[in-house]
C-alpha cells in the first residue's frame, strides 16, 4: 500500500527499547496518596484494607501482563520486575510503564468496593511509573532490599509516632520533637516501655511489605465425557496445571530467600 506524504511522522517517535539481558523494574506510586489516604479515612499508620487492595490490583497486572517475575509492593507504591529476556512489546519502555499504570489504576477502581465496603470512592486515583534496568542480579537484589528498607524504616517511624499521638496524647509535632535523633533501638524501646508494643509482633504485611511471586497449583475438576461403546456419560476427574500469584510477606534482603528460590534468577524461570 501507498504511504501517505504524512507517514514520516512517525520518525518523530523516539526509541525507548529496554537494553538486552537486563532486568526492567517498573514501580508505580500513588499520585499525592498523602490526601487520597486523608480524604479516604485510612487509619494509621497501616490501612490493611488498602494495602490488600493494592496486593490485589498487583495480582491482577501479573495476571494479565506479560512476562512478570515477581512483584513487591509496600504503602503506596508496587514494583514489577520483567524477565530479564522478555521481549514483550519489544522491551519498549512507554509500552511497559503505561500498561502497568493503567491496569492497576483500573484494578483499583474496579475492587475498590470489594474492600472498602463502607467507604465510597470519592475521586479517580491515579499512579505514576518509571521503568529502571539492573544489569546484574546483585543489582536487582540490591534495588528490593532498598524498597523493603524503605518500608522497614517508614514503618517503625510511623509505628512509634502514631502511638505517640493516638495512645500517648501527644500532638504530631510534639511526637516529631520526641523522635529527633532517636535510633531504631530507641523506637522499639519508646514502644515497648510505653506502649506494650513488641514490634515484631506487629503484622508482618506491615514490617516487610508484600512480595508476590508465581506458584504452580494443581486444579482438580469433574468432566462428563461420553465413551463411544458406552450409552451412558461418565465423570471423571480432571487434574490441569495451573499458575496463580502467591502474596508472601518474609525477609527479602538477606540471602536466605534467594537460596530458597534459585529459580527465580536463572535464566529458565
Ligand atoms: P507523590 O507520591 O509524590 O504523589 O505524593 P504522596 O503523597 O503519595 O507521597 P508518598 O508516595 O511519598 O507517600 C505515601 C503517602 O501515602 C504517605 O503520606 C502515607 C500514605 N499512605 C500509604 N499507605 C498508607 C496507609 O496504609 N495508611 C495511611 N494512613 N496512609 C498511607
Ligand atoms: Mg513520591
Ligand atoms: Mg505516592
Ligand atoms: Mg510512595
Ligand atoms: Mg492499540
Amino acid at each position: 500500500m501507498a504511504k501517505s506524504k504524512f507517514e514520516y511522522v512517525r520518525e518523530f517517535e523516539a526509541d525507548d527499547t529496554c537494553l538486552r539481558n537486563c532486568w526492567v523494574v517498573i514501580r508505580l506510586d500513588g499520585r499525592n496518596f498523602h490526601r487520597f489516604s486523608e480524604q479516604h479515612n485510612f487509619s494509621k499508620p497501616n490501612d490493611a484494607r488498602a494495602l490488600h487492595l493494592m496486593n490485589r490490583c498487583a495480582q491482577n497486572v501479573m495476571q494479565e501482563l506479560e512476562d512478570i517475575l515477581l512483584a513487591y509492593g509496600q504503602s503506596d507504591e508496587y514494583s514489577f520486575v520483567f524477565h530479564k529476556k522478555s521481549n514483550w512489546f519489544k522491551r519498549r519502555a512507554s509500552k511497559f510503564i503505561t500498561h502497568v499504570a493503567s491496569q492497576f489504576a483500573s484494578s483499583f477502581v474496579f475492587y475498590w468496593k470489594d474492600y472498602f465496603a463502607e467507604q465510597p470512592l470519592l475521586y479517580p486515583p491515579g499512579f505514576d511509573g518509571r521503568a529502571v534496568l539492573y544489569p546484574s542480579d546483585q543489582n536487582l537484589k540490591d534495588y528490593l532490599s532498598w524498597r523493603q528498607a524503605d518500608c522497614h524504616i517508614n514503618n517503625l517511624y510511623n509505628t512509634v509516632f502514631w502511638s505517640l499521638v493516638q495512645e500517648g496524647g501527644l500532638t504530631p509535632s510534639q511526637a516529631q520533637e520526641r523522635l529527633r535523633g532517636t535510633v531504631a533501638a530507641d523506637k522499639n524501646e519508646i514502644m515497648f516501655s510505653e506502649f506494650n508494643i513488641n514490634y515484631n509482633n506487629e503484622p508482618l504485611m506491615y514490617r516487610k511489605g508484600t512480595l508476590l511471586l508465581w506458584q504452580k497449583v494443581n486444579e482438580v475438576t469433574m468432566k462428563k465425557i461420553k465413551m463411544p461403546q458406552e450409552a451412558e456419560e461418565k465423570e471423571v476427574q480432571v487434574t490441569r496445571s495451573r499458575s496463580q500469584t502467591v502474596p508472601l510477606h518474609c525477609d527479602i534482603i538477606g540471602e536466605l530467600f534467594w537460596e530458597e528460590h534459585p529459580e527465580l534468577l536463572s535464566d529458565t524461570s
